[in-house]
């Protein structure tokens, strides 16, 4: 029996309309991984970045938050990215697609573009540092802050003597988030070279952020070198009581004070791995912190890592519900990792790292502080 061609015409019309009306609804989240791919702003093209059309089923791929990977990173870091990045792709962005922005303060060469796209149809952006941000500001004096430098390299602190670590940890406490590539986002993931993810992401932490009000995610904490940060508590407590208003009432202060304040404890949270809200860091309480220590001039004077500064002002400036720790995110910066030590959550995870060597409750992890708040 014929099927009337009319009948045919209709559904063949009608299937039209709504794969049209699909694709325009859904721009940017529609169907295969390889749709995930917006062109890079400053790369070469990807090798293979045809649309493909499906021919089955619409998988809708899952909603995505405002948010992107950070990698602050120099060209000669290109092996410790591309492992750090594969790990992510395969471990969580596979299926999510979410951007990546690269910054530096020298030009990214073309062989740092080229071999880090290959890895990901996701958006690459390749940031450079403006001057300002990444070097020390006019008012430090160098004189001073070179035998400080020289002082803390006899003493054998580490990256005492580096002047281009203070950098680091100046841009990354104060100036990353006004990238006019991070600009366009809410949320970040910092990501550093030679990182290893070690179980499978299946719910997406940025979402988890976004939909549960958190500011600052984290799974790592320890103690700060003392030598390192030598004045920043005074600092932060002149801050503190010219600013009252600034600390929340229900603030995570117990997790970096032992003594209601008058002392750090050199809690903080290990800042190479961060999924944080940069409207947090881009706010009035927290610019205005930035800039009285920065004024102080610690991060040239001493060696005041971002750590310590991002965990401060996290303790101070927010409710404590709004700070999470990612339990179930296995995380590897060499020397520590992190592993869930949840048994479900490992095997559910695929993990490949050994609970038993999570760095949790180690004597010189901060988590106990954290989980007695
Ligand atoms: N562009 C640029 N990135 C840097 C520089 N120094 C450090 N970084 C990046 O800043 C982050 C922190 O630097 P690391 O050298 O990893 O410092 P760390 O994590 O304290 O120490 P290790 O990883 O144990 O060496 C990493 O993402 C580095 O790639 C620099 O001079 N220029
Ligand atoms: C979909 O997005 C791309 C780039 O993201 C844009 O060029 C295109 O016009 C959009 N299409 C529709 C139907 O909105
Ligand atoms: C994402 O967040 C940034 C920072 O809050 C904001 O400026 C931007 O408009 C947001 N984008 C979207 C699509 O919501
Ligand atoms: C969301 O979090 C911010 C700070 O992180 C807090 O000031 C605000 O009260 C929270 N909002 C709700 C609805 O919980
Ligand atoms: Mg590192």
């Amino acid at each position: 029996m014929a099927i009337p061609i009319r009948n045919v015409l209709i559904v063949l019309v009608l299937l039209a309309v709504l794969f049209v009306t699909f694709s325009i609804h859904n721009n940017n989240t529609l169907i295969s991984p390889k749709s995930f791919a917006t062109p890079s702003v400053d790369s070469p093209p990807l090798p293979d970045s045809t649309p493909e059309i499906p021919h089955t089923t619409l998988h809708v791929p899952p909603e995505r938050a405002n948010a992107t990977f950070a990698i602050l990173c120099r060209n000669s870091d290109i092996d410790g990215v591309i492992q750090s990045v594969r790990s992510i792709e395969d471990r969580f962005n596979r299926n999510h697609g979410y951007p990546y922005v690269f910054l530096n303060e020298e030009a990214f060469d073309d062989e740092f573009k080229r071999r880090v796209s290959v890895l990901s149809s996701a958006q690459m952006e390749f940031g450079l540092i403006p001057h300002d941000h990444w070097y020390a500001p006019s008012w430090i004096d160098e004189q001073k802050a070179a035998a400080a430098r020289q002082k803390m390299e006899e003493d054998q602190v580490i990256y005492g003597g580096s002047l281009s670590y203070r950098n680091m940890c100046r841009f990354n406490s104060g100036f990353f988030f006004r990238h006019p590539l991070l600009q366009k986002y809410r949320y970040y993931w910092r990501v550093e070279p030679w990182v290893h993810f070690h179980c499978d992401i299946s719910s997406d932490p940025f979402l988890f952020m976004q939909n549960n009000n958190k500011s600052y995610g984290f799974t790592i904490s320890m103690y700060e070198f003392q030598s390192t940060i030598v004045t920043l508590w005074d600092t932060v407590k002149e801050f503190a009581r010219a600013n009252p208003k600034t600390i929340h009432p229900d603030n995570a202060l117990a997790f970096v004070s032992d003594d209601g304040g008058s002392n750090f404890n050199m809690c903080h949270f290990w800042s190479n791995f961060e999924i944080a809200d940069m409207d947090f860091w881009r706010g009035e309480t927290y610019m205005s912190f930035f800039e009285f220590l920065d004024r102080a001039g610690g991060f040239y004077y001493e060696r005041w890592g971002d750590a310590p500064v991002h965990s401060i002002a996290a303790s101070l400036f927010l409710p404590r519900s709004s700070i999470h720790f990612f339990e179930e995110i296995g995380y590897e910066h060499p020397p520590y990792t992190h592993c869930p030590v949840d048994k479900q959550r490992w095997l559910d995870g695929r993990c490949s790292c050994n609970p038993e060597n999570s760095f949790d409750y180690d004597g010189y992890s901060c988590l106990r502080r954290w989980d007695s708040l």
